[in-house]
């Protein structure tokens, strides 16, 4: 199904929740009505994924590597306290959009960024959309918030007003701006109890729905500044060490986020977006052929780095701990060590492997991309959902809700009431044993049969008996031993293994 927008909808989940959104428009009153076309007009989007964290935690820095281009500020400026909408468009371009729905066009930089200063009152400013024309944007609109947990109140209001579905916008606003549907979390190495409640709150007001593994994930950033020495088990090495931290991350964010990935995205911002270039390639093999002793020293600190006497400019190698630092700066003399007629591209490569984007990018892809359709149909159903609760009209909420109910009960839309068992039960929402949190994370956390069964490359006929095998396991446990919250999750879970079963026996696995 294509839209008026033109863009294909993301699957089938979203062409069900869009139909029922038109089919619906003419029977309710005009301003639900408008809520419709909001979500259908959401619906057809790119799947809207916001970075989230705390104050600088290296959110733009991120949000510039995955977009391959140094277009976000970092570090300073008043946009770093502003939510930036990064989406896709024909032609480059910066609007601002103001608290009561002005706009104003502004042009990128000299250096092709968003204007340190906007030189207009930031504190009119709603947000700020910027188009461009990379295609990763095609899929992905990427959304730069400012730092939670800031002592900034009024930016900390401003972000969680933009990506929360938030109640009191008004329609018009509401327009404006979409609710994130998905999140990239952005933690550093000390995240604690505390940094977990922070979460809770980001997603509390993230979308109308809870994020959990269905829709959010986790970078350990600035991996490059950990302390191996202070890891066990990491043998010294900082990457070891940051794996052995992003593990243990993940034990306290799990049941919020899919994972916990290291990455360093300074060196993969400088890797993506030219940040690293041919000069300093160069300047990188004359500072390799030092004598060990120097190199030694040089290495020891970011400070002795650059002030060093040595025959390579001091403002070069300044520049070099700018865009790398001094793992990034270790990792290319490794390299060069290894390799000394290396070009400049194969180093930069090299440096990008360092960083540990594309394992970024990899779960972002198995974790948002390949079920944008399921996130983006649970995210318009909520907004559906909570349309209909805020009309005075009974008659309407019960229109409504009617036909969200035939919409929930048809084979082809359980996977909505899978992905919404999931969030329950991993949330904590609903209390389960862990085995059967697992089960039911396996069951409703991929689109992929012989995965879901936990049976990858089994054969046909020990996948069917499987599934029926714990379709009634599950039946039972919805009828007995349950409590009703976890019965009505039981149901539902039976019924995705019915499905499979049925879909199995029918002859092919998707
Ligand atoms: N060493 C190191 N520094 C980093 C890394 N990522 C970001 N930084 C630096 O951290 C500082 C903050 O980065 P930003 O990307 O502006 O962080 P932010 O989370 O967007 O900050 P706010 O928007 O102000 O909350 C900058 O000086 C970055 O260069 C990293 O992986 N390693
Ligand atoms: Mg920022």
């Amino acid at each position: 199904m294509t839209t008026a927008t033109g863009r294909q909808l993301a699957g089938p989940l979203s062409a069900a929740v869009a139909n029922l959104c038109v089919s619906l428009q003419p029977q309710v009153s005009p301003e639900t009505a408008a809520g419709f076309r909001e979500v259908l007009r959401r619906l057809s989007a790119p799947l809207q994924v916001a970075i989230a964290g705390r104050i600088k935690s290296g959110k733009s820095t991120l949000v510039n590597a995955l977009i391959g281009r140094r277009v976000a500020p970092t570090a300073v400026g008043e946009c770093t306290r502003l939510v930036t909408r990064f989406q896709y468009g024909t032609v480059d371009r910066i609007e601002v959009i103001f608290t009561d729905g002005r706009k104003q066009v502004l042009p990128f930089d000299a250096a092709g960024m968003i204007p340190a200063s906007l030189g207009v009152d930031v504190d009119e400013v709603s947000h700020i959309e910027a188009y461009l024309t990379n295609a990763v944007l095609r899929d992905l609109t990427v959304i730069d918030t400012p730092g939670l947990g800031s002592l900034d109140a009024a930016s900390v209001a401003r972000t969680e007003a933009l990506l929360g579905a938030a109640g009191d916008l008004d329609p018009v606003s509401r327009n404006a701006v979409a609710g994130a549907e998905a999140v990239l979390y952005v933690v550093t190495q000390g995240v604690r109890a505390d940094d977990h409640q922070a979460l809770a709150a980001f997603t509390a007001a993230t979308a109308s729905r809870e994020a959990g593994p269905v829709n959010a994930i986790a970078v350990l950033n600035k991996a490059d500044t950990i302390a191996p020495e202070s890891v066990d088990g990491s043998d010294g090495d900082t990457w070891k060490a940051a794996l052995l931290i992003a593990e243990k991350q993940a034990q306290i964010l799990k049941p919020r986020v899919a994972d916990v990935l290291p990455v360093i995205g300074l060196v993969a911002e400088s890797a993506e977006t030219g940040g690293f270039t041919s000069a300093d390639a160069d300047a990188l093999r004359r500072i390799a052929e030092l004598d060990a002793a120097t190199l030694d020293m040089m290495l020891m600190s970011a400070d002795l780095f650059t002030s060093w006497e040595c025959e390579v400019p001091a403002g070069v190698r300044a520049g070099l701990m700018e865009r790398l630092d001094l793992y990034g700066v270790r990792c290319a003399l490794t390299a060069l060590a290894a390799e000394p007629a290396i070009t400049a591209g194969a180093l930069r490569r090299k440096l990008l492997d360092s960083s540990g984007l594309d394992g970024v990018r990899a779960k972002l892809n198995a974790v948002f991309r390949v079920r944008a359709d399921g996130i983006k149909a649970a995210a318009a159903l909520a907004s559906v959902t909570a349309l209909a609760q805020a009309s005075g009209d009974a008659g309407e909420r019960q229109r409504v809700h009617n036909a969200i109910e035939v919409l929930l009960a048809k084979p082809e839309a359980h996977q909505l009431r899978l992905l919404e068992a999931l969030t329950l039960v991993t949330s904590g929402a609903v209390a389960m044993p862990p085995d059967l949190v697992e089960e039911v994370l396996r069951v409703g956390g991929t689109p992929h049969v012989p995965d879901q069964l936990g049976l990858r490359g089994r054969p046909l006929p020990e996948l069917t008996a499987y599934a029926l095998e714990r379709a009634g396991w599950w039946r039972s446990f919805a009828s007995f031993g349950a409590t009703p919250a976890q019965s009505r999750v039981a149901h539902v879970v039976h019924r995705a293994y019915f499905l499979i079963w049925q879909q199995l026996r029918g002859g092919g696995q998707r």
